[in-house]
């Protein structure tokens, strides 16, 4: 490891990282928007939890059109979410109990209100001001159609013509127009971005769109909709080209110049395992999101082999895991895996699989309550920019604010209503509420940190799996150079299974009866043992 104390220095191997997004998170001066205030007021919670980390979503100054994933000012706080002093004062709290954190860095595109851009339209075309975004002239007589076939994330062509008759290319929204990055003015521009944040004290960025900032030389089309599963096996001319490699050692060569335990996260959408492998090479990015993970359905066979394929695939480059099943973008798992109580069982199961394997974890705020996706928002509160793509009702329904404590909404998010409601039936599912059910969802997950914590055999290490019956996922782990060590056995099927019982029970997802040296491991239900010499 380059610089830093060798004990500390490799804190993101097996870190448990909790993904806040400020928007929905607390509420600390009563607007109906979450803010660093309101995360600060939390951190008891937080560390209270026993994660190690907190990575925030952008806070920056934005115009919103993307909640912030449309950047206007890379170096300061927007004030609906506080200011810079605030992000001081956080920092140093959190630090002061221990919590790394990570903040969100959005390179491939601006806000088209960042003065840069607004540069870029007021000048001609061909201009230096021009050159730092992606401008082309149309196609057709009068250039009144668009210079490629590339279609935006979000739906619809990604260009959008100015009063000149140019285009710009944006891969999300016309108000994220993306970044030019052949320009070294680009370059040098987020390299500073970085060391700002870096010298306030920042543990580490999520790089959003890392697969994205390089596009293939003479923007070819695809040839075909590109309205595509974003994991497929094509590798289209916009994503996930050799280019962005070079971006990214660069950036880790900044990271390590600091003290060896900055780290830098790759959001990147690549097409297989063996791809995003690539952005966490030795001297790459520390870790990628793991999507494949995320998109699994709950199959223990499914699961199976996405889990070896991403041991196997990370492990090739000396990189950890990452496991996902959440984030701001994609419906909340407990009702991926079916919602209702059928959901919940799932999620909790999948919570004692995920805690147990190998690597590092990423929770998603309000996941350790057992939240669902809210289908049913009103459509007048509905905003994210997503909506109507593939009849989709866009990503709002997994960033309802937190239910923290009282008996209605916005049960204590905040002293003034919440920017989306909060589902009346979430009573029963606050922070105060479950604190005092030890068999809820929020105190499975802090036993399950907890231990994660205390047993050594759950850290950075191998995995070994022992046989079980079919529809289950059993593996041991154990302490270098044997020891104790945790077995986890997952039923993820539809019926109740027969297992022998590996050792003492540290945790369980729901009810296990035993008889003897054998448990009846219940559907969607999943067990921690310790196991006192590795078995
Ligand atoms: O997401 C990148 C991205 O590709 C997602 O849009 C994803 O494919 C989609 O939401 C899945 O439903 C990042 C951010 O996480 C997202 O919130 C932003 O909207 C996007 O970048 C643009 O900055
Ligand atoms: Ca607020």
């Amino acid at each position: 490891e380059p610089g830093g104390p060798e004990s500390a220095g490799r804190w993101w191997r097996n870190a448990v990282i909790y993904q806040i997004y400020v928007r929905s998170f607390a509420d600390g001066n009563g607007d109906g928007i979450g803010d660093l205030q309101g995360i600060r007021s939390r951190l008891p919670y937080l560390s209270g939890l026993g994660v190690d980390a907190l990575w925030l979503t952008p806070f920056y100054t934005s115009p919103m059109a993307d909640f912030g994933y449309d950047v206007a000012d890379y170096r300061d706080v927007d004030p609906l979410f506080g200011s810079l002093a605030d992000f001081t004062a956080l920092v140093g709290d959190a630090h002061d109990r221990g919590l790394k954190i990570i903040v969100d860095v959005v390179p491939n595109h601006t806000s088209d209100r960042h003065r840069w851009f607004e540069a870029a339209v007021r000048s001609a075309p061909g201009s230096p001001e021009r050159e730092r975004y992606v401008f082309r002239d149309g196609k057709g007589a009068a250039g009144e159609l668009p210079p490629n076939d590339w279609e935006s994330v979000f739906g619809g062509p990604a260009w959008t013509r100015v009063a000149d008759g140019q285009w710009y290319l944006h891969l999300f929204a016309p108000e994220q127009p993306d970044l030019n990055w052949d320009s070294p003015e680009i370059h040098a521009e987020f390299e500073s971005v970085l060391r700002f944040w870096l010298d306030l004290g920042v543990d580490g960025f999520r790089i959003d769109v890392a697969h994205g900032m390089v596009k293939a030389e003479g923007l070819p089309d695809v040839g075909h909709s590109s309205q595509v599963e974003m994991l497929g096996t094509t590798v289209l001319p916009y994503f996930d080209q050799d280019g962005v490699h070079e971006i990214h050692r660069g950036w880790r060569r900044l990271l390590d110049s600091y003290d060896g335990e900055r780290i830098g996260v790759a959001e990147a959408w690549a097409p297989t395992a063996e791809r995003l492998a690539r952005y966490v090479r030795p001297d790459e990015l520390h870790q990628a999101f793991n999507f494949h993970y995320l998109t699994t359905a709950w199959d223990a066979d499914a699961l199976r082999a996405v889990i070896e394929e991403s041991l196997l695939t990370a492990g090739s480059v000396g990189a950890p895991t990452t496991w996902v099943l959440s984030n701001h973008d994609v419906k909340r798992h407990v009702t991926r895996y079916g919602g209702g109580e059928l959901g919940v069982r799932r999620a909790r199961a999948a919570a004692l699989l995920t805690l147990a394997l190998p690597g590092s974890a990423y929770v998603y705020q309000g996941e350790e309550l057992g939240l669902p996706e809210v289908l049913d928002l009103p459509e007048e509160f509905l905003r994210d920019p997503q909506r109507g793509r593939d009849a989709d009702h866009g990503r709002d329904g997994c960033r309802v604010p937190l239910p923290w404590s009282g008996d209605e909404p916005p049960f204590g998010f905040g002293s003034g209503g919440s920017w989306l409601p909060l589902p009346a039936g979430w009573r029963d599912l606050t922070v105060a509420v479950q604190s005092e059910q030890p068999e809820s969802t929020l105190e499975l997950y802090r036993a399950a940190l907890r231990i994660r914590r205390d047993q050594p055999a759950l850290g950075d290490g191998p995995l070994r799996w022992l046989a079980g019956p079919p529809g289950t996922l059993v593996f041991a782990r154990e302490h270098a150079g044997g020891g104790a060590g945790v077995v986890c056995a997952v039923n993820a099927g539809d019926r109740a299974v027969d297992l022998p019982a590996y050792g003492e029970t540290l945790l369980a997802s729901g009810p296990v009866r035993s008889h003897g040296d054998r448990v009846e491991l219940p559907p969607n239900t999943a067990v921690w043992w310790h196991v006192a010499d590795g078995n």
